[in-house]
């Protein structure tokens, strides 16, 4: 029986470290690659480029690999106690990196059937995690950017979206991260929303600003980040022009379109109880739904149905009835919206609505019931989780503290604390030299 060696890895970008790494282990037997699925690396790292199939594809034809298996986990010893290997082969930067924990895991589970923990010298030079932030900033195509969205929503527990209106929003957004015990917290995708847009342009969010427009701040965002884009679509208008939109969409790589059931003059959502907003009927409000299906011409774009019956005052029935009624009509997923502040009537229709398509995404936005975390907004069933408006909001008391500063001292001296240094902007966006 020839020895068996497992080498874990990811293998998004193939570079001389992996080979060198494949040809030691073919040294010692039939190499085993254990390939990260997108969602063992989903909670811990950014999502591939490559989906499992391709890089399984790549990889199994790499001189010296004998097989392909996944490895479902982020740690190698479910792997490893299942396949039961010789030998396992793996850099020896894991003694100092945040995989040391798993390391020790490691030896302790290759002791268990006398197996063998080989560490070889880590290739200089080769950083794969800076490889994959240089070609992040290349950029993405708009096929590979628009399928990414489905990708997270099968891989992650909840995906989470934020609030972009601009080209510098969106470098925050795209960049953002913090390490925590459960590994890289980073935002999943962006929310090109109708409110903070129109807001930007100094315009009421009542679908003033044309498709044409929102485009434009929507291509400053594109060309500077390369995560998945939600689109707020406000009602998408009349059936006839939504397709346009679909379409629009699609060509530039954006993921999803939510669209909500709103008629008449568009009000924003969070305004006031004592707003009047017409719905559309459910049937009315499919009939579009259906006719941006037919329109689209990737499989992996989403029409999003927003549910606002909750917003009007009406049961969970009621928009539980609406909801089902849209995936009948080719929904991708139901986007439910409420403005109640204790969450109870979201929580219900979560449940509700899981019970009865338990695969169909959710989507929330968390505005006014925010004291849940997205832990527990999973844990009711949400597959999305977006922060709608929360990067303007954040911009705008900033800007008018400063202004305010200016006037009253009649200078700029006390906003400097305010301010990020000149040299920290030259150098926020690359090129600008
Ligand atoms: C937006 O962000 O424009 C939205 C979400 O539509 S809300 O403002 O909550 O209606
Ligand atoms: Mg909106």
């Amino acid at each position: 029986m020839p020895k068996t060696v497992y080498i874990g890895m990811t293998a998004d970008i193939i570079h001389p470290g992996l080979i060198n790494i494949i040809n030691e282990g073919a040294k010692h037997g039939d190499v085993i690659i254990g390939l990260l699925t997108d969602k063992a690396i989903a909670c811990y790292k950014r999502l591939p480029y490559l989906t499992y199939e391709q890089r399984a594809e790549v990889v199994s034809h790499i001189k010296g690999v004998a097989k392909v298996v996944p490895q479902e986990e982020w740690s190698y010893v479910p792997n490893l106690r299942r396949l039961k290997p010789d030998y396992i082969i793996h850099g020896d930067d894991w003694q100092h990196n945040y995989l040391s924990s798993i390391r020790s895991e490691v030896y302790e589970a290759m002791k268990e059937w006398g197996g063998q923990v080989i560490e070889i010298p880590y290739t200089k030079g080769i950083d794969s995690s800076a490889l994959v932030d240089n070609a992040r900033t290349i950029g993405t195509t708009p096929s590979i950017r628009l399928s990414t969205l489905r990708r997270l929503i099968a891989a992650k527990p909840v995906v989470r979206i934020m609030e972009t209106h601009s080209g510098l929003s969106g470098l925050i957004v795209e960049h953002a991260q913090v390490m925590k015990e459960d590994g890289l917290h980073q935002f999943d995708g962006m929310w090109s929303s109708s409110l903070t847009d129109s807001t930007d342009k100094g315009k009421p969010d009542i679908e003033a600003v044309d498709l044409t427009t929102r485009m434009q701040s929507l291509t400053d965002i594109l060309e500077c980040t390369t995560k998945p884009i939600i689109y707020d679509g406000d009602t998408g208008g009349i059936p006839e022009h939504f397709v346009f939109t679909v379409r629009t969409l699609e060509r530039n790589g954006v993921s999803a379109v939510i669209i909500e059931d709103k008629k008449g003059l568009k009000k924003n959502s969070l305004l006031g109880t004592a707003v009047k907003q017409e719905l559309a009927t459910a049937e009315e409000f499919c009939a579009k739904i259906a006719a941006g299906k037919r329109a689209q011409v990737t499989s992996d774009f989403m029409i999003i149905a927003r549910i606002e019956e909750l917003i009007a005052g009406r049961s969970v029935d009621e928009a539980l009835e609406k909801a089902y009624a849209c995936v009948q009509a080719g929904a991708d997923g139901i986007m439910i919206h409420s403005k109640e502040k204790s969450g109870m009537d979201i929580k219900e229709f979560c449940q509700r609505f899981k019970r009865a398509y338990p695969t169909v995404p959710l989507v929330l936005v968390p505005t006014t019931y925010n004291q849940f975390t997205e832990k527990e907004l999973a844990s009711w069933g949400a597959n999305v989780v977006i922060y709608a408006n929360h990067m303007l909001r954040a911009a705008y008391p900033a800007m008018v503290k400063c202004a305010e500063t200016i006037l009253q001292a009649e200078r700029s001296l006390e906003v400097n604390d305010l301010c990020m240094p000149i040299k920290n902007i030259l150098e926020l966006i690359p090129g600008t030299k």
